[in-house]
């Protein structure tokens, strides 16, 4: 395009598809419609990825993962009011878990929105957006988006990770200016590298671990995000320190090494006299460091993490380590060089450990014929992955989380994929989309059938795109349960139709598998991922196999007062 005086010009669309793409983005996530339709259209035509969602929830919830992943913001786009407040959840999400993310939506016009006169699709995006998020910017002019972007990538990617929402009125596509000017304008934002301790708190992390005499280190996702595999496993072994991963963090150390604890949690955390959090926080997840789970002894915490206002949090922290724990970790180990976790303590750990795996082991290897349950079930997974360990394994449910998480060993990093800090159903198919095409390996989701109903319609988002995604439905027929006895007369609140989601997927374009037992499952998830294609796997499971709210049942809330009569 160009003007009267026949210079040439861009507008709105065309520099900020520039601006993305100096920013090293290649890929949006989203659902079009006014104002943006056009935007995901002329990014397509200039050959980068657009991936087109049923519902911007899911979208959201690729862009977030996709953040995890590559350690660089992943980016949705959503249209104005509705499609935005559906894609602030995934937001929201990204945000609690660390995750760098943008949220890109265009909006109504800033007069008309502020005297509230009623435009298209009118909301005060930009201040609804912003308790859900690190930060909340507006691009209001052509000339602000290269700095713009810049900022809002910058915010979503340093210090703590987390979500940003980027508004963009409607006006700001259409306005023009010189493309000599515009490019001017445009640059590529400098790298910052990780930020080291200071020798002094290093030397204090080290002076609490050199005198533990029952000393254990809890993984985080922190760590995985972080890509500090590699200096986790040099701390962990040059210690002898057992340790504990969260859920996300399995696989930084791989989950079959000798010094993890994980099958002796609870008195690994109840017994220890240093608890070592590496990019772990204090919250839910870690009982606050109180109550049964930890014991009555007093702890004392070193704690990594790059955000230095996590630090007593919920406990004090005796020895701090703010940095990036890519940099921090080494400069710790290098400080503790000799010492080793002493051997009585290693002892009573890994021989429980011992037993208890044996003791899984039993139940795992166990069908006595009828519908499966989740260990002989899992153990399939178990058995694949740990011949295949290069799959993404998405996992979310209430037992089909727990279960997965505590049967299915992980052994490379940032391979488990899963509900995180919120615990959300509904991440499922996006993360799928996402980890499907930001890595080239195969994803399987062990899903439970309440936590893949809330994502299922993405299943022809997957098959659209003929993504290398399998998707196992542990079918027991509800939240938690099956078989509920109905009550005042009407179907019990836990239980869901025991449906046929294997022909779903074949109605929406795939492939769909029913397993009744651990040998049809077997086959069929072999065959399903050497196809590289979508398939879908309905695996029926005892309906009176779970447990409410899985391994956090205590969180739950009963009523002490009689049922009525
Ligand atoms: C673990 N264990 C093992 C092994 N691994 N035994 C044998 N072999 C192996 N490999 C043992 C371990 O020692 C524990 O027993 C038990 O299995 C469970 O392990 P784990 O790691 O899962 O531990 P625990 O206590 O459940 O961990 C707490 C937790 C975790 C909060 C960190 O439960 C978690 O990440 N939960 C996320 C839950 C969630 O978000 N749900 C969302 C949906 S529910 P002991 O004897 O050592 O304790 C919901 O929202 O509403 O209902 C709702
Ligand atoms: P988990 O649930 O696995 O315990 P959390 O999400 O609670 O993990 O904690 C991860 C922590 O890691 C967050 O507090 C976050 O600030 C921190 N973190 C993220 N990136 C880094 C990094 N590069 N270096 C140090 N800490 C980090
Ligand atoms: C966004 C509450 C936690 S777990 C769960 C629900 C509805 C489903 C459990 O049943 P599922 O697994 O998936 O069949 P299983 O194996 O135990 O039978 N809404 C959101 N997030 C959460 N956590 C809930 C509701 C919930
Ligand atoms: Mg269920």
């Amino acid at each position: 395009m160009s003007n009267e005086e026949n210079v040439e010009l861009t507008d709105g669309f065309h520099l900020l598809i520039d601006v993305l793409k100096d920013n090293g983005i290649d890929t949006m996530y989203g659902v079009v419609g006014i104002p943006i339709t056009n935007l995901a259209r002329l990014w397509q035509e200039d050959g980068q990825k657009f991936y087109s969602f049923r519902a911007e929830q899911h979208a959201g919830y690729a862009a977030s993962i996709a953040g995890y992943i590559q350690g660089k913001p992943g980016v949705a786009l959503t249209v104005s009011a509705p499609g935005f407040l559906n894609g602030v959840t995934a937001l929201a999400h990204a945000t609690t878990n660390c995750f760098p993310m943008l949220l890109l939506s265009g909006s109504s016009e800033r007069d008309i929105v502020d005297l509230q006169q009623g435009d298209y699709e009118e909301m005060d995006q930009f201040q609804i957006a912003k308790p859900h998020c690190k930060a909340s910017y507006r691009i209001n002019s052509i000339r602000d988006i290269p700095i713009g972007i810049a900022r809002a990538m910058r915010t979503a990617l340093t210090g703590r990770p987390g979500g940003v929402y980027v508004d963009l009125p409607a006006r700001l596509f259409g306005q023009t200016m010189p493309l000599a000017e515009a490019n001017a304008l445009r640059f590529t934002p400098a790298p910052i590298g990780g930020a080291a301790a200071p020798e002094a708190d290093v030397a204090r992390a080290a002076e609490v671990i050199k005198a533990a005499k029952k000393p254990v280190a809890v993984i985080g996702k922190g760590c995985a995000y972080a890509r500090a595999e590699a200096e986790v496993k040099a701390f962990i072994e040059e210690t002898g320190i057992p340790f504990l991963p969260m859920g996300m963090g399995k696989g930084t150390i791989p989950d079959n090494h000798p010094l993890s604890a994980a099958a002796n949690r609870a008195r690994a955390l109840a017994g220890c006299d240093v608890c070592i959090l590496i990019a772990a926080r204090l919250n839910w997840l870690m009982q606050h460091g109180k109550g049964k789970t930890w014991g009555n002894e007093l702890k004392k915490y070193v704690q990594f993490d790059v955000l230095a206002q996590e630090m007593d949090s919920n406990q004090p922290i005796a020895a701090p380590v703010v940095g990036d724990v890519k940099v921090t970790l080494p400069q710790v180990t290098a400080a503790v060089k000799g010492y080793k976790a002493p051997a009585e303590w290693c002892k009573e750990i890994f021989d429980k450990v011992a037993a208890n795996k044996e003791k899984l082991k039993a139940k795992l290897t166990t069908y006595n014929g009828g519908e499966m349950n989740y260990q002989n079930s899992l153990n399939v997974v178990k058995e694949y992955i740990a011949a295949n360990p290069n799959v993404n394994l998405v996992n979310e449910g209430a037992n089909a989380l727990d279960n997965t998480r505590m049967v299915v060993d992980v052994l490379q990093p940032r391979r488990r994929l899963d509900t995180g800090t919120w615990g959300v159903m509904g991440i499922g198919m996006g993360y799928c989309v996402a980890a499907a095409t930001v890595t080239s390996d195969p994803v399987i989701a062990v899903e439970g059938d309440s936590a893949f109903g809330f994502s299922g319609m993405e299943i022809e988002t997957i098959t659209r795109y003929q993504l290398p995604v399998t998707i196992i439905v542990m079918n027991n027929g509800g939240i938690y349960k099956g078989n509920e006895a109905d009550t005042g007369g009407q179907i019990s609140c836990t239980r869901l139709g025991r449906v046929r989601y294997d022909l779903m997927m074949e109605a929406l374009g795939g492939k769909g598998y029913l397993a009744n037992n651990p040998t049809e499952l077997k086959a069929a998830l072999e065959e399903a991922v050497a196809s590289k294609k979508p398939c879908l796997i309905n695996a029926m499971i005892d309906p009176d196999a779970g447990v409410e709210s899985g391994r956090i049942k205590s969180l739950n809330v009963v009523s002490n007062i009689g049922k009525k009569k």
